[in-house]
């Protein structure tokens, strides 16, 4: 065991700073205990009805992929009614929290959570496929606009417990380091060996100072944005299963109605209330 990794923050000020100069912040305690508790509930449910879909022939051959490793999208939930309740809980937790708070400060009070790219996602040593390696998630948008990720976990998790956590630089990064920009863009699908950054350059090119791999407890998060070179970190003896949630979501006025990722649901802040539209 090691020390625990305490990085991170609960000033919703200083993580939109930390974003805006390096891509990524830790934020602590984005959902509390009861939250945590119904959410996971959920999602243990919605992963059972999943593995009976799958098993009965029912899911499209791109969710019986997501589902191969660990993942399900909530454009997939939004297919079900138990799904559906699923993504307005989780969501209205969200914009609750002060995760929310990042979001606005950075994008303003319309914002767009990207169905194709918002997901749940289980790791453990059994049975939830392979972990993933170095990539950046959506960096073939490119720079005109910015994709922020909040992964928050259900679990606790990270290098001094029995769950594997995410490892991740926080560094300026504004470019797609794909091996192969030229391969058609990764859209929904996630097609490791299509995003995978070999590790020996990325030693070369970040180094070890801005590798944060911190230790996180149920309902803490982690932002980061589309050039945020990250991984599943798990260790040999981590065989503990692990829960996030990732709400990807931008500006919705950046996004063009005719991008790939143009599955949006729309979250307009008034100030006091948050209405949701299709
Ligand atoms: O949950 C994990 O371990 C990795 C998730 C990840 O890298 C992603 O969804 O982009």
């Amino acid at each position: 065991m090691t020390e625990r990794a305490r990085e991170g923050t609960n000033d919703v000020e200083a993580a939109a700073e930390q974003i805006g100069r390096l891509g990524s912040a830790v934020l602590r305690r984005v959902f509390d205990a009861t939250v945590v508790q119904s959410l996971r509930g959920m999602t243990a449910d919605l992963f059972a009805a999943w593995e009976a879909r799958r098993d009965q022939g029912a899911l499209e051959a791109m969710e019986a992929q997501h589902l191969a490793g660990g993942t399900i999208v909530f454009r997939s939930l939004l297919g079900t009614r138990p799904g559906q309740v699923f993504i307005m809980a989780a969501l209205q937790e969200f914009v609750h929290s002060q995760a929310f708070d990042v979001y606005r400060r950075l994008f303003g009070d319309d914002i767009a959570f990207l169905l194709d790219v918002c997901q749940m996602r289980r790791q453990d040593a059994a049975d939830t496929g392979p972990h993933v390696p170095y990539h950046q998630d959506l960096s073939f948008v490119g720079t005109g606009f910015r994709i922020l990720n909040s992964w928050i976990t259900l679990d606790i998790c990270g290098p001094a417990t029995a769950a594997p956590g995410l490892e991740f630089a926080a560094a300026r990064v504004i470019e797609d380091l794909r091996p192969s920009p030229a391969t058609p863009p990764v859209t929904a699908d996630r097609y490791f060996d299509r995003i995978e950054i070999d590790p020996s350059a990325l030693r070369q090119r970040l180094p070890e100072s801005v590798w944060q791999r911190p230790d996180l407890d149920a309902g803490d998060a982690i932002l980061f944005d589309q050039f945020t070179v990250h991984r599943t970190l798990a260790g040999p003896d981590q065989g503990a299963r692990r829960t996030s949630l990732e709400f990807r979501a931008c500006q919705a006025a950046a996004l063009p109605a005719d991008h790939a990722l143009a599955s949006r649901l729309l979250a307009r802040c008034d100030g006091t209330a948050v209405a949701f539209s299709l």
